[in-house]
């Protein structure tokens, strides 16, 4: 009895053997069920509804009355909606941004919704959320901001205890989460309990996020967390919504310690956009971009609200690259997604339902160059056309450079390669290329370098095959790839580009021809019946122009929206802190080239404030002004605290403005100053009373509205 007991085993551990050896060892890093999930949801929305929106803020100070905060028509169920049709699962909802307002009835802090009129102070929006996303089946995350201007104990250690509670009832109260993130910014002053003061923290030491993130691990087990570097999904390193060409999911991060899993929002130098081949952790990046130009709803952003090519050109540019589309919404005064939101982000939906809806390949035969241990039904290719992201097509170990080719057996017509690895086994491919059999020979249509959990190649122009052929051209060790698809976009018209010359010309144009280009100055949307563009269009006093390509009679882009102020012609720099050896003189600030700088940058040490003055020729009435700071991804010399002054004389100065720039540096689009009342005036001076680093100022261009 014994000696078959003994035979059995033996041939059980034989078989068990001979099974582990059959399917291919993990490469690197894993993702956890966490990741994997987040991975799966490839989009969601965050969503920014506070106090600011009734400040026209970026970042509340701290000290806004609680009493802001009453909707008349809060709905989540509209919120987390829109995000919906937008194909979106899950939202992030900011729970309490750097201003301190809590939108749910804390314990740990009087500033919060239990102070606010709405619902009679016994309001719960993180509940309202719950409810929407369990009825609406999305999933649920939550935004809880680390730096709070409104709590007297910030920066020291009472703060630590106070925000660890926030998220202990955040994790909770509100059912399971997939996500837990944690914003990096800090500005340093704030309210602070009535100080209005600038309090510095040691950003590596001060939160003490090993001892935090024990509290996600075990309250939410299955939520990853976000922050600057990690530890499980990491920030793409701007909030443009791209990741790089190559994005591997692993990344070592390089501070504090080479190697070490940080803390959160620190590190100097983002390499968020790539990530590292071979890294030691699996860290994904996450895109972050809002659909408007701002995180909160400003409604001189309503014409900025990006279109849904925009939005799908976004899509390519992080779900495409493996990384996920965390996509902006900012409701309105009312407590709802603005309509015009809504319209883009149902339009960006239906696209992308359209897109994706049938893949091209299915029903196709394929053949691959080699399948591990000839094991068809466990590893053959035909398991890259069952949409199943973890059932695989692997190769032999010694063989790492395999090709599969694609019969369609009729011609199709398409403009997205997709494919996607078995994540499960880790990141292995590196490169990849795709050729379509045309004219009786293969000719390369595509080629790209890292996969992992989804890599869509979007073709320049449509192509008509019937047989196809990938070839992974680099792997360090066997492939398991788990998808290949084909996908037709819509036809589509691409946008007009507008630009302006310093005379105040006008020009819209096109990359390729279109039957006719039309525009309008009055804020409406182009229609059939509006102007057609035909040259420069002088717009000396500033405006709105919205303009559109049509073709033929049905077809028609999305609209381009671009606003001027007054043409900068006649203006003259009459006087401004020497700008540095580099050529960066002050007429850069007003050429209407985003791209040349003024720059005082200097190595010695550099007095502020520092200003630039300008004579704009006559007179205007001005409402607003605009800073449009470097746009080449430095911070040196952003400035971030302002003084704006006008004169009519150049003699005489009226300070009309002064104030911050919240989120310029994640954020670097141009901040619109509105005046709380129009001046006239000839002179104005931009005064820079402080930058986010570098010892001097920059500055890409400077408006006047
Ligand atoms: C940034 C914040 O400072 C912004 O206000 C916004 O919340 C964005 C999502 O993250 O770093």
């Amino acid at each position: 009895m014994k000696k078959v007991t003994g035979i059995i085993l033996l041939l059980l551990a034989i078989g068990l053997k001979a099974f582990s050896q059959a399917a291919p060892k993990p490469y690197g890093p894993l993702p956890t069920k966490g990741q994997l999930n987040w991975q799966e949801m490839g989009m969601y929305c965050i969503i920014h509804y506070g106090v600011d929106v009734y400040t026209d803020k970026e970042w509340g100070y701290g000290d806004e009355d609680p009493k802001l905060i009453n909707p008349s028509q809060f709905s989540a169920m509209q919120i987390v909606g829109a995000a919906k049709a937008g194909g979106f699962k899950g939202v992030v909802v900011v729970a309490k941004h750097h201003d301190g307002f809590c939108l749910w009835p804390t314990k740990t802090t009087e500033h919060n919704i239990s102070k606010s009129p709405y619902k009679n102070g016994k309001g719960d929006i993180l509940k309202e959320y719950r409810e929407a996303c369990d009825k609406l089946g999305m999933q649920l995350g939550v935004y809880c901001s680390p730096w709070d201007r409104n709590n007297p104990n910030y920066g020291t250690d009472e703060y630590i205890k106070i925000y660890r509670e926030q998220l202990r009832e955040l994790y909770t109260n509100y059912g399971p989460l997939f996500i837990s993130w944690h914003d990096g910014a800090n500005g340093g002053d704030g309210y602070y309990g009535g100080k209005r003061e600038v309090r510095h923290i040691d950003r590596s030491t001060y939160y003490g996020w090993d001892t935090t993130w024990a509290i996600t691990r075990k309250l939410q087990p299955n939520a990853v967390i976000f922050g600057d570097v990690g530890p499980d999904v990491r920030w793409v390193g701007n909030e443009e919504g791209h990741a790089g060409e190559t994005c591997w999911a692993t990344y070592t991060p390089h501070a504090p310690v080479e190697g070490k899993k940080p803390g959160n929002g620190f590190v100097k130098d983002y390499e968020g956009t790539e990530g590292t081949r071979n890294g030691d952790f699996w860290m994904p990046a996450e895109c972050d971009v809002s659909l408007r130009p701002g995180w909160f709803y400003h409604k001189t952003q309503d014409d900025g609200v990006k279109s849904p090519y925009t939005l799908l050109d976004l899509y390519y540019k992080s779900v495409g690259r493996g990384a996920a589309l965390d996509l902006g919404l900012s409701p309105d005064p009312r407590g709802i997604v603005n309509e015009i939101d809504v319209k883009s982000l149902t339009q960006f939906g239906n696209l992308l339902k359209q897109t994706f809806a049938v893949n091209l390949a299915k029903g196709a035969t394929v053949t691959a160059s080699n399948i591990r241990g000839g094991n068809k039904l466990s590893f053959g290719p035909q398991l890259l056309l069952d949409n199943d992201r973890y059932s695989y097509w692997a190769t032999d170990d010694k063989v790492t450079m395999p090709s599969l080719t694609i019969d369609l057996h009729t011609p199709k017509t398409f403009n997205v390669i997709r494919v996607r690895e078995n994540i499960k086994l880790g990141q292995r491919i590196e490169a990849f290329e795709v050729d379509a059999f045309e004219n009786g020979k293969w000719q390369q249509i595509g080629a790209a370098t890292s996969i992992g959990g989804n890599r869509l190649i979007r073709l320049t122009q449509n192509i008509t095959a019937s047989k196809l052929r990938l070839r992974i051209t680099k792997s360090p060790v066997a492939i398991a790839l788990s998808d290949f698809g084909l996908f037709k976009e819509p036809v589509h018209l691409t946008a007009p580009k507008i630009t302006r010359n310093k005379k105040g010309e006008v020009s819209i144009t096109t990359e390729a021809p279109v039957s006719a280009i039309r525009y309008t100055l009055n804020g409406q949307e182009p229609t059939f019946t509006s102007p057609v563009y035909k040259e420069p269009v002088l717009l000396a006093n500033g405006g709105i122009v919205k303009a559109r390509s049509f073709e033929g009679k049905g077809q028609k882009s999305d609209v381009a929206f671009a606003s001027f102020g007054y043409a900068k012609a006649d203006w003259k720099i009459i006087d401004a802190t020497a700008a540095n050896d580099g050529g960066n003189r002050g007429e850069n600030a007003v050429d209407e080239h985003t791209g040349t700088l003024y720059s005082t940058l200097s190595k010695s040490d550099t007095k502020f404030p520092q200003q630039i003055t300008i004579d704009m020729g006559v007179s205007h009435q001005i409402k607003a002004f605009g800073y449009l700071p470097r746009q080449d991804k430095q911070a040196d010399g952003i400035v971030d605290r302002y003084a704006f002054y006008t004169s009519l004389d150049g003699k005489e100065w009226v300070k009309v403005a002064s104030g911050e720039f919240s989120n310029i540096k994640s954020n670097p689009i141009e901040q619109p100053v509105v005046l709380s009342n129009p001046v006239s005036a000839r002179y104005f001076k931009f005064e820079a009373e402080h930058v986010i680093t570098g010892n001097g100022i920059t500055v890409a261009e400077l408006s006047v509205y």
